[in-house]
């Protein structure tokens, strides 16, 4: 078996005393960086309305690509020639791009699947194209992300056992192709992405079959898809057991709270979502206290700051009643200053949580939060 070299290696700190939360560092070509981390989500070379000097400001260490939107537009050989994404989207910190696997199933029409790759006709201007493991790496290798993802199946979650067993074997086999395609070792750690649902002995077999293929991390795909959230950490407590204490673990698409809570108990290291950014475009801003919408009227006269615990630039000079003209008046700065509020309320959360580690407190550090939050669980 190809032994890959690392670019990118994991650093163990300290494991909370009381849950399953690990503290540690990733040591990338773009910098050593903190664990657990949220990762801001920049599809198409940014993070939609933030500037990359905004998003060092609040503390994002690596953010997200895309490899199925910067293929179709505007191309992989084009950011190669621009001297790779990193120059690009001028961010000097590191990248992770994902694989293309999720994207091709949740936006492109007719898609169909083979042991060879997924046909599917894109959205963008309707001609039929064709991605195979061996090409989402090259894709990939022109992009130079420090962290490459292997295609998967993101198979929906509550198919039948005999599918979920095929398309996961399936994804295995697809990591292997993808550890043999890949030219770029030394300088893009490639990551497998385990699989297989709900079902104990799927995730159990995935994981054990990537890491037997020695990578450089792990992520766990297929959740936080439309199952519940009692059921996603059933799968994940169950999962992480599979995988090696000394390489990284990445959660795709997760990036609610108390979400975030659980999967860093659970022994999650990195994490990635669309939701903070996503939502704050919409008005809906993350507080302590819970998650307000600025676009309501009775914040037409409220001269309160956003949130008098957070230290970004939105929360610290503007008024609720400011963001709420911003949106109401359609102004596009409103859209810049929720987002960046948004990401550094996850940002922070992170850093509270990495404090809460090193000092044992996640059970009393969870509490708290979800009280404050309004999160009646228990
Ligand atoms: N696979 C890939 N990307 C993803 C997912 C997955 O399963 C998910 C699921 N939460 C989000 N992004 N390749």
């Amino acid at each position: 078996m190809t032994k890959a070299t690392q670019a990118v290696t994991y650093e163990l700190l300290h494991v909370d005393k009381h849950t399953g939360a690990r503290r540690g560092i990733i040591h990338t070509p773009h910098g050593d960086w903190q664990t657990p981390m949220f990762m801001p989500v920049g599809t198409q070379a940014t993070v939609k309305s933030v500037q990359p000097r905004e998003l060092k400001e609040i503390g994002a260490q690596f953010i997200l690509g895309n490899t199925y939107h910067l293929w179709l537009r505007p191309g992989d050989e084009l950011i190669a020639a621009a001297g790779g994404l990193h120059k690009f989207m001028d961010w000097n910190g590191p990248i992770l791009t994902d694989s293309g696997g999720f994207q091709v199933f949740s936006l492109a029409d007719s898609r169909s699947i083979s042991e060879k790759g997924v046909t599917f006709k894109n959205n963008i201007d309707g001609s039929t194209m064709f991605l195979s493991p061996e090409v989402a790496i090259k894709i990939q290798n022109n992009l130079g992300s420090d962290v490459i993802m292997q295609l998967d199946e993101a198979a929906p979650y509550f198919e039948s056992f005999d599918y979920l067993k095929e398309s996961s074997e399936r994804s295995v086999r697809w990591a292997e192709r993808a550890l043999k395609a890949h030219k770029n070792k030394d300088k893009q750690a490639l990551f497998g992405i385990v699989q297989g649902a709900g079902f104990y002995d799927l995730r159990k077999n995935s994981a054990k079959n990537l890491v037997s293929l020695d990578l450089p991390g792990y992520a766990i795909g297929g959740l936080s898809v439309g199952e519940s959230k009692k059921e996603m950490n059933r799968v994940l407590d169950f999962t992480t057991q599979w995988l090696p204490t000394n390489k990284a673990r990445y959660l795709m698409g997760v990036g609610a709270p108390d979400s975030l809570i659980d999967c860093v108990n659970a022994g999650i290291d990195m994490f990635d979502c669309v939701l903070p950014t996503r939502i704050a475009r919409k008005g809906s801003l993350m507080t302590r206290f819970g998650r307000i919408v600025i676009t309501n009227h009775k914040y037409k006269n409220d001269f309160s700051q956003l949130d008098p615990d957070l230290d970004d630039y939105a929360s610290t000079h503007f008024t609720k009643a400011y963001l709420h003209h911003l949106f109401n008046t359609h102004e596009l700065l409103g859209y810049n200053l929720a987002s960046i509020h948004n990401l550094r309320f996850l940002l922070k959360l992170m850093e509270d949580m990495r404090q809460a580690i090193e000092n044992d407190q996640m059970v009393d550090f969870r509490k708290k939060v979800l009280d404050e939050y309004g999160y009646n669980r228990p």
